[in-house]
Parts: structure tokens; C-alpha cells; sequence
């Protein structure tokens, strides 16, 4: 009870400072000397192009977004987890297996941390990988169409939290869940949690296109596994993931979970790992889960996955072990050159640093403080590189630059700390505004940071933009960091909860981009490849719609011979093959989005008409001088009507 006591002060503490930090930080905010020159620091002329891409991760939109730096300007949501009707991702038949699950369709999810591909450690703008966090998920964003290509679904995971995060040459997303759950679930008391409710870390394979899968999963005790971050360089073959709630309770987390002076980093040596799994290791486990791609014709392939390879620490000695570090870690961040492992113990009064040579000979000397589940803790003073003392409070997430400086964000104290690697010294500090997360510097996480500037992401709005309601825009920051002190330059606005960025140069990118789809490899079943075959058919009640669009007509525009009892699906083909010539279609009545077909594709919009009447559809994207023209009508006749199916294709057939 006393000791619970003590806690319950701590944190009425820690929430006074906070309180105390926002004030402060509103008195300091506020324009000053020095905003001038920040002007033109981020002001990118009409014309001109923004130097980094920078992917924010959506949140809770389930999205990601896309924004320019210096300039912070928005240049596109992407969706990935969510339906987004602006495109009609999600509602088009060709896009709607993307979602499934094996939960079944699920239009929403919640996504933390995106992550660019590496080669050999450096960003290389294959792909962007992001999170589900609620129903576990991962997905590949391709970076030439910024399209959401694959999802997987992660069996055994509740809380995809500490995902997903790649190794240095895309081998694999390391990925673990948050929530300890029963494992296979099944029906048990709460209260029976510890010993009984366990984790799991798994290895996702991510190097080739439609082809994700989970290679194996580790078994880890009971404990909520939070971030995770994997070796480059000195510690290219070995995972880092933070665990907090050591204690394993059940319960009141905001206490029971603090007892501990120390939780750990877990160190998985997946290289090892891969090893024992290729010489039988393990056992393959029944799990249904569900992958899904965007395959040939631009349509989904979705599989139902049957089963997982698990191991556990015992299946393969030497392949796990624990890092004591305190407190209540919540990132964990390797720096550039591999050797460092940086830790942000959210209630800790340090930011412990660990070697990974001194882990290696501590692993070598054995040097266990003990075991847990076949898993040997080693020394704290062993493994440790040295602490950051004094650095703030509320240490969560470090970056790098390419200078031997980390930069970690503390939410309690609201500010960025520069230190230095090595000497440990804090050598410049600077506010956000407020509450910071994550922090973001381009490759600032890779073996290759491209530095000049870092962003903060911030969980606290308040004053910072006009008012809009009880809900304002999350705040992002940013920061020129090519001097010795920090220099705040700019807040933008984002979307959702910006939890976690990446940023690479945008010339990396951008003269990959494709422009169109080629109508010859259009090889969707129900495209329209020229005008001249537009048509309606009807089979039962299924009547299905082959309508091409080009500036500025739909083929067929009208058409007869709809009647109630029918489901019709306008199977609409693009036809242009220019760059920047989308077109909508919009059916009135419609229980669906508009689709929002790019030059060379196929999208179907699937509708069942629920009154008699005539209805018109039109394009919802202003494409052209004739854009209002781009309509038609449809006739729905009662169910039963004798009245013939009839379509307009230029002259009425
Ligand atoms: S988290 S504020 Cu969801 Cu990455 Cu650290
Ligand atoms: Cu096509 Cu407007």
C-alpha cells in the first residue's frame, strides 16, 4: 500500500510539472527577434519545389500525409487503413479486399509509425511502410504511385504498437504488440494475466512486393512491448524493442505499472533467429490471418494465411536478451553508426545510453543479473554507454543527425534536447509547443541522416492556431538544426495524431513517379479498352455497366432499363493517358463514395438503385471547359417493368 502511495504522489508531481512546463512555454512562446530570417528559410517561391518529402503518419485517420519541407504545404493524403471517399478507396469493389480481415471488413484503423525502405542503411524511397495499431496490420505504401499496395495482417498481436520497423536492408519489419494477450486466445479470467498472457515479437518480410508475410514470431513474456528500432552497421542483425509494465499487471497500469525502478530493452539477434527457423526451430502454429495486394489489373488479391512459425527463447539460445533500463521506457532509437542504443524512460530522470560492444561482451562473460522465461537479463552497468543526465523530463524518442549529436523530445518538460554522443552533454535545448512525441529528422533514424532540419510532433495544440472548436489541428514543428543552437522556423498544421515521421530528399523520388497506367496493360476483367466497346449487360439482376470516360463524355451517357431488384456495377475506364487527367463519377442515391479513376484505369462502383425514376451521374473533378457537361442519366423502372435495356453510345442504338 505504501508503495502505491509513493506512486500515486509521482505522478501527481509529474502532472504539477507538466502543468508548469505548458505554462512556461505559453509565456515563452510567441513571435520574437529572429522570425524574419525564418521566413525566408521556409518560404519555397510559387514554382518551386520543397527539398524533402516528409510522410506524417495519420493516427487516428488511419492515413498518411504527405507534406513538403521546408514549406510544411500538404500535398496528399494517402489512405492506407481507412476508406477515403475523396478517391473512393475502400468503397470501389477493386479496393474494398484491402480492408478485409480476418475479423472481416474493417474501414478504419490507427497508424503510428511510418518507415521508408533502406539498402544498406540509407533511405532509398522504395516504399513507405506504416502500422495498424488496433487490429494489428502493416502495409506498403509505393512510392512511385503513392498507393497503398499490401497489407498483412499480424496473427497473435493485439496492439501493433512497436511496428513496424525496418532492418537495414528491408529484410524484414520488426513488429510487436503492445497488449499481452492469451495466446491462441481463448476464454479466461482477467485477473489470471500474469504468467498466463503473453507477447509476441514478429519478422515481417518486406523485400518483396506482394509477397509480405510473417516469417517467424518470438514468443515474449507477458509485458507490453512499446517501440522497437533495428541495429544498422555495428548491430546490423539484431531488433531493439522497449517493454514497459515488467510487472505484468492487470489493472490500474497508471500505478501498478510503475513500480519497477527498471524495465527492459529487449535485443533480439534475428539474424540467429532466421538461423534456428531455416534448420527447424519452432513449431508452425494454426493462426488465420489475411494478406492482401494490389495485383495485375489493379485489383486485390486477398489470401487467407493458415499458419505462423513461433518460437521460443528456448527453440534458440542466444537469440534474446533483456537491457535493464529505467523507467518505464517508451522509444528506443540506434544511432547511425549502429553502436548506440538510446532509450526515453518516460518517467525517467536519464536518458540511458547502451552499447552494443559492451552488450556483445556481457552477452560473451555472461554477465546475468538472471533469467526470465529462458531469457538472461544482463547487467545494467554492464551494457551501459553512459546517461544523459539532467536532460529534461519525460524523455520519449532520439534522432540523429550526421554530426555525433542525438536530439530527444520530452513530453513533460516540452522541449528538444541536443546532446552529444559519447560525452553525453546536453549542449542545447529548445521549446515545442507542446507536449512533443516523436521528433523527426530526414533519416535521422537510418545509417544515413540527411539532418538540416528537425520536426516536432507535437500532442498539444492549444494557442497555436486560430481556434476551430473543441477540436484543434495537431501541430507540427520545425526546426532548423545546421547551427549550433536549434532554431524554432515554422509551425504547420496536420493530420490526425502526427505520431511518427520520415523525410528523405525529394530528389530521391521524384522523377520516379508514375504518370499514368498504360491502357495495354490494363488487363482488369471488365475494362473498357476503346470507346467503340462501351456497352450495359445484363445477366439476372446483375447488370454491369462497361463505360469509358475521356475529356469530356462518359460512354454510354444514358441508359434505360434499370428496375428495382437490380445491383449495377459501373465498371468505368479511364481512357486518357495524360499526367494530372483523373475523372470522377458520382452516382445520385448512390450508398457508396465517388470513384476517382486515374488515366489508363478501371474502377467499379457498385449500386443498387432503391426508387423508380431518372438519376443523373456526373464527374466530381473538374477536368476540363467542358467538365459540366461530363454526365448522364439513369432510368429505374419499377421491378418486373418490361421496359428493354437501352444505352446511348454517341447515337442512341
Ligand atoms: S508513440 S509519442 Cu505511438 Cu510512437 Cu511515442
Ligand atoms: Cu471529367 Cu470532369
Amino acid at each position: 500500500m505504501k508503495k502505491i502511495g509513493t506512486n500515486r504522489w509521482a505522478l501527481a508531481f509529474f502532472a504539477l510539472l507538466l502543468g508548469t512546463a505548458a505554462l512556461y512555454s505559453c509565456q515563452s512562446g510567441g513571435p520574437s527577434g529572429g522570425f524574419a530570417d525564418a521566413a525566408s528559410a521556409v518560404y519555397v517561391a510559387p514554382g518551386e519545389y520543397d527539398e524533402f518529402y516528409a510522410f506524417m503518419s495519420g493516427g487516428f485517420s488511419g492515413n498518411v500525409t504527405v507534406h513538403g519541407l521546408p514549406s510544411g504545404r500538404l500535398l496528399k493524403t494517402v489512405p492506407v487503413f481507412s476508406q477515403f471517399p475523396e478517391n473512393g478507396w475502400g468503397y470501389s469493389e477493386e479496393t474494398k479486399g484491402m480492408l478485409e480481415t480476418s475479423w472481416g471488413f474493417i474501414p478504419w484503423d490507427d497508424s503510428h509509425h511510418p518507415q521508408l525502405s533502406q539498402t544498406d542503411g540509407v533511405t532509398d524511397g522504395r516504399w513507405l511502410f506504416i502500422n495498424a495499431n488496433n487490429t494489428p496490420r502493416v502495409a506498403r505504401i509505393d512510392l512511385t504511385t503513392f498507393e497503398t499496395d499490401e497489407i498483412l495482417e499480424i496473427p497473435n498481436s493485439a496492439g501493433n504498437h512497436a511496428s513496424p520497423f525496418i532492418t537495414e536492408n528491408t529484410e524484414y519489419l520488426v513488429a510487436s504488440t503492445r497488449f499481452s494477450v492469451p495466446i491462441p486466445q481463448r476464454d479466461m479470467p482477467i485477473s489470471e494475466y500474469k504468467g498466463n498472457f503473453q507477447g509476441t515479437i514478429s519478422f515481417i518480410r518486406a523485400d518483396r512486393p506482394g509477397e509480405m508475410d510473417v516469417a517467424f514470431q518470438i514468443v515474449v513474456p507477458g509485458y507490453n512491448y512499446d517501440l522497437s528500432n533495428a541495429g544498422r552497421k555495428a548491430s546490423a542483425g539484431w531488433a531493439f524493442l522497449t517493454t514497459y509494465n515488467t510487472e505484468e499487471a492487470h489493472t490500474l497500469l497508471e500505478v501498478n505499472a510503475s513500480r519497477h525502478d527498471k524495465d527492459f530493452i529487449a535485443a533480439v539477434n534475428w539474424k540467429r533467429a532466421e538461423g534456428c527457423v531455416a534448420e527447424g526451430a519452432g513449431r508452425d502454429v494454426p493462426a488465420e490471418y489475411m494478406h492482401n495486394h494490389m495485383g495485375p489489373g489493379r485489383l486485390t488479391y486477398s489470401e487467407v494465411k493458415r499458419s505462423v512459425r513461433m518460437l521460443e527463447p528456448e527453440d534458440c539460445p542466444n537469440m534474446i536478451f533483456f537491457l535493464p533500463t529505467p523507467k518505464s521506457p517508451h522509444g528506443v532509437d540506434v544511432d547511425p553508426s549502429g553502436e548506440y542504443i538510446a532509450a526515453g524512460g518516460k518517467l525517467a530522470a536519464v536518458i540511458p545510453v547502451h552499447s552494443f560492444t559492451k552488450m556483445l561482451q556481457a552477452i560473451e562473460n555472461q554477465d546475468y543479473e538472471t533469467v526470465i522465461d529462458g531469457i538472461p537479463v544482463l547487467r545494467y552497468e554492464a551494457v551501459l554507454a553512459g546517461e544523459v543526465t539532467e536532460p529534461g523530463l519525460g524523455p520519449l524518442h532520439t534522432e540523429f543527425d550526421d554530426q555525433g549529436y542525438g536530439y530527444t523530445s520530452m513530453f513533460i518538460s516540452s522541449e528538444i534536447v541536443k546532446w552529444r554522443l559519447g560525452t553525453w552533454e546536453v549542449v542545447d535545448r529548445v521549446p515545442a509547443y507542446y507536449s512533443i512525441g516523436h521528433l523527426m529528422i530526414p533519416g535521422g533514424d537510418s545509417g544515413q541522416p540527411w539532418g538540416k532540419y528537425v520536426v516536432a510532433l507535437n500532442k498539444i495544440t492549444k494557442d497555436r492556431y486560430l481556434p476551430t472548436g473543441p477540436e484543434l489541428a495537431h501541430s507540427a514543428q520545425l526546426y532548423d538544426i545546421t547551427g549550433d543552437r536549434m532554431r524554432l522556423l515554422l509551425d504547420f498544421p496536420t493530420m490526425g495524431e502526427p505520431h511518427y515521421a520520415q523525410a528523405l530528399p525529394a530528389h530521391i523520388i521524384k522523377d520516379r513517379q508514375v504518370r499514368i497506367f498504360p491502357l495495354e496493360q490494363n488487363t482488369h476483367p471488365h475494362a473498357t479498352l476503346g470507346e467503340g466497346r462501351a456497352r450495359v449487360e445484363r445477366d439476372g439482376n446483375i447488370v454491369r455497366v462497361y463505360m469509358i470516360t475521356i475529356r469530356t463524355h462518359f460512354t454510354p451517357d444514358n441508359i434505360e432499363g434499370i428496375r428495382l431488384g437490380d445491383t449495377v456495377y459501373f465498371h468505368v475506364t479511364n481512357l486518357e493517358q495524360d499526367w494530372d487527367v483523373p475523372h470522377g463519377f458520382a452516382m445520385m442515391g448512390a450508398r457508396n463514395a465517388e470513384l476517382l479513376i486515374m488515366p489508363g484505369e478501371t474502377r467499379t462502383l457498385k449500386w443498387v438503385p432503391q426508387r423508380v425514376g431518372v438519376y443523373p451521374f456526373y464527374c466530381t473533378d473538374f477536368c476540363s471547359a467542358l467538365h459540366q457537361e461530363m454526365q448522364g442519366y439513369v432510368r429505374v423502372s419499377p421491378a418486373g417493368s418490361d421496359v428493354p435495356l437501352l444505352y446511348y453510345t454517341g447515337s442512341p442504338n
